[in-house]
């Protein structure tokens, strides 16, 4: 049998990489491709490449030809240019391999890592780590415990920077992300909408929100950037409160378990600092590293070891604590 398998990871890519295998392989496209060079001779040649046409511009190489003729197909990967080159093998009686031939599990999606740190562990994923690991009950308890990592090997962590007007929201963020996204002014009031902000803290992706400051608004403008901020500490992994060091009256956070944060430790204390809280400067970058090592403890409780087992997705994740949970229980 003759088969046609997709070699490149699925999506857009600037080259698609398709194999043709089989004892018909080579008369297939040897009929359909175009030389613009040396003809094709009538059987196939080791490592010999031909540039030319197969629908669309293309170099062939010859990978192997015992036991059975191996051809790449090097096409520009755009995925209507695969689609077409797909279509065409199994329109001339090639099986089509599925991409995934993965036993257990869907698809590893590494391809939409946002970080090195992720993308690495996406990769020991594809090489079968979880699969291995998920066959043996007793590794239940530790890939549950990996299992909000799991969740946010693609989506990143929603992280929300709330506080009072003023409290320097806008500061810190830009001192975490190391450039100005946010505008800062002395005025109370400045952050209207939430402006979100891609970072990846000790290599995990991270969304930062600045919000508006928390406060009985005035004017109505004000007052949606207010409730749009509400919304996002609802949907947020983790909020980081900010209080003003320098206002006598701070404003507490009235729920949850935010990371509490004293601004402005630069400047003479109005209040005797919360226990627990952790004192920083937006202007100086005094305390931000220990800020980010705070939130990232949060986030990452357990970080899995180099080439460990991970529930990749949100469903494997979910799966696995329910399992871990059931094992507990009975
Ligand atoms: N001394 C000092 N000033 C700071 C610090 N962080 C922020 N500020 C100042 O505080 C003022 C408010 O800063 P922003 O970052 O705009 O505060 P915000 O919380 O985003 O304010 P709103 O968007 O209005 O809610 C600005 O004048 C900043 O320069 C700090 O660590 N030390
Ligand atoms: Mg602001």
């Amino acid at each position: 049998m003759t088969t046609v398998a997709l070699l490149t990871p699925p999506g857009i890519g600037a080259i698609a990489v398709l194999e043709v295998a089989g004892p018909d392989a080579w008369p297939i496209v040897r009929k359909h491709f175009r030389s613009v060079g040396r003809p094709l001779p009538d059987s196939p040649i080791l490592h010999r490449t031909w540039l030319g046409m197969l629908d669309d511009e293309v170099v062939l190489a010859v990978t192997r030809v015992v036991p059975e003729p191996t051809i790449e197909i090097h096409a520009h990967g755009g995925t209507q240019v695969v689609k077409r080159l797909q279509r065409l093998f199994e329109d001339n009686g090639c099986l089509a391999k599925p991409a995934d031939e993965r036993p257990s599990g869907p698809r590893v999606p590494v391809e939409h890592a946002r970080t090195l740190r992720t993308a690495a562990i996406l990769l020991d994923q594809a090489h079968g780590a979880f699969d291995r690991a998920i066959r043996d009950p007793r590794n239940l308890p530790r890939l549950a415990a990996l299992a909000p990592v799991g969740r946010h090997l693609v989506v990143p962590w929603k992280v929300v920077i709330a506080g009072a007007p003023n409290a320097g929201k806008s500061s810190l963020v830009n001192a975490i992300a190391g450039f100005e996204r946010s505008i800062v002014s002395p005025v109370a009031g400045t952050t209207r909408d939430v402006v979100t902000t891609f970072v990846a803290l000790d290599g995990w992706p991270v969304e930062l929100a600045d919000t508006a400051g928390l406060r009985r608004a005035t004017e109505s403008l004000e007052a949606e950037g207010i409730a749009l901020a509400r919304r996002f500490l609802d949907q947020a992994d983790l909020v980081v409160w900010l209080l003003d060091g320098t206002d006598p009256n701070p404003i507490f956070p009235d729920s949850g378990e935010p990371i509490l944060v004293v601004n402005k430790c630069d400047c003479p204390a109005a209040f005797v600092p919360p226990v627990g809280a952790l004192p920083v400067s937006a202007s100086t970058g005094a305390g931000i590293e220990a800020l980010i090592a705070a939130i990232v403890h949060r986030l990452v409780p357990v970080a899995p070891e180099p080439g460990e087992a991970v529930p990749y997705t949100p469903e494997l994740a979910d799966r696995v604590e329910a399992e871990a949970a059931h094992v507990r229980e009975s």
